[in-house]
């Protein structure tokens, strides 16, 4: 008896094995649910099939540039001739031009900028309007999120303001779709090492920081995202939505460092 038994789903943002997509995905898999992929441009589609390919002829995989209104419309058609209906949607994605994670946050260009939300963030609203019609029996949107979207993360700058937008649009998405038992909720990882984290300079410093500063004094991993994803997919979460759940080891509730280790450590 599997948490997610009879239920479907569909999961944006799978580019390996590693992807906190791929995490969350397997998770809904174990716990029975069915589920469609969709991968970002022809690079991805070998690892994607790959990797779904797993879960067999229950499973449907097609492209989708969620910048694209014709692909996002056609997924969700595609979606309902092979499962009729739609349960659960994960959102995965993000991606801002590198030189504005690199630069200083007062030099983000027009096009940078734009180009950060309308992948990161706009892509939430537009995968929930299209999904919505599918979720007859109530749903649950789940996307990701990060600290950055709070407070002040050097370099990730942009990224951090597109994070924002996606919290706020999670909350009106809430309000909007609570009246149809659908449920819009995200998860705001700590530090993980996945593609998109790859490249980032300092990002081991970062993971390096978190064992020290989190009050559990480790990283999270895939899998743990993977259970809260599951969490929020499930009938254990059913009068949660519109909020931000920090699955980071604690370290969001942190004001300031002490200079020795806490008492008891
Ligand atoms: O949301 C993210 C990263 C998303 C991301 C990653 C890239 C790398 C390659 C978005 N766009 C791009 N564009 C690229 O060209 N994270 C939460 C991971 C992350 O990224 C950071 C971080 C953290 C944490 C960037 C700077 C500082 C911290």
């Amino acid at each position: 008896m599997g948490l997610l038994d009879g239920k479907t789903g569909i999961v944006f943002g799978v580019a390996n094995k590693r992807s906190i997509a791929w995490a969350i995905a397997q998770a809904w898999a174990a716990e029975g649910a069915s589920l469609a992929f969709t991968y970002q441009g022809e690079r991805l589609q070998k690892n994607v099939e790959e990797l779904a390919g797993a879960f067999g002829a229950d499973t449907l995989i097609t492209p989708c540039d969620v910048t694209k209104d014709e692909d996002i419309a056609r997924v969700f058609d595609e979606v309902g001739r092979k499962f009729g209906r739609l349960n659960l949607l994960l959102h995965s994605v993000a991606f801002a031009p590198k030189d504005a994670l690199e630069g200083r946050f007062v030099n983000t260009s027009r096009e940078a900028f734009r180009i950060a939300h309308d992948v990161s963030a706009y892509s939430l609203v537009a995968l929930a309007r299209a999904g919505a019609p599918l979720m007859t029996d109530g749903g649950s949107i789940l996307g990701m999120s990060y600290y950055g979207a709070e407070k002040v993360v050097p370099h990730y700058n942009v990224m951090g303001v597109a994070k924002a937008s996606l919290e706020a649009s999670t909350r009106y998405l809430a309000y909007d779709l609570g009246p149809r038992k659908i449920r819009v909720n995200c998860i705001s990882a700590g530090p993980v090492n996945t593609l998109a984290a790859r490249g980032i300079s300092g990002f081991s410093a970062m993971l390096k920081y978190y064992e020290e500063h989190a009050p559990l004094k480790r990283n999270v991993t895939p899998e743990e995202l993977g259970a809260t994803g599951v969490f929020l997919a499930s009938d254990g979460s059913a009068a949660i939505t519109g909020q931000v759940l920090y699955v980071d080891g604690g370290y969001q509730i942190m004001g300031m460092q002490a200079s020795e280790p806490a008492s008891g450590a």
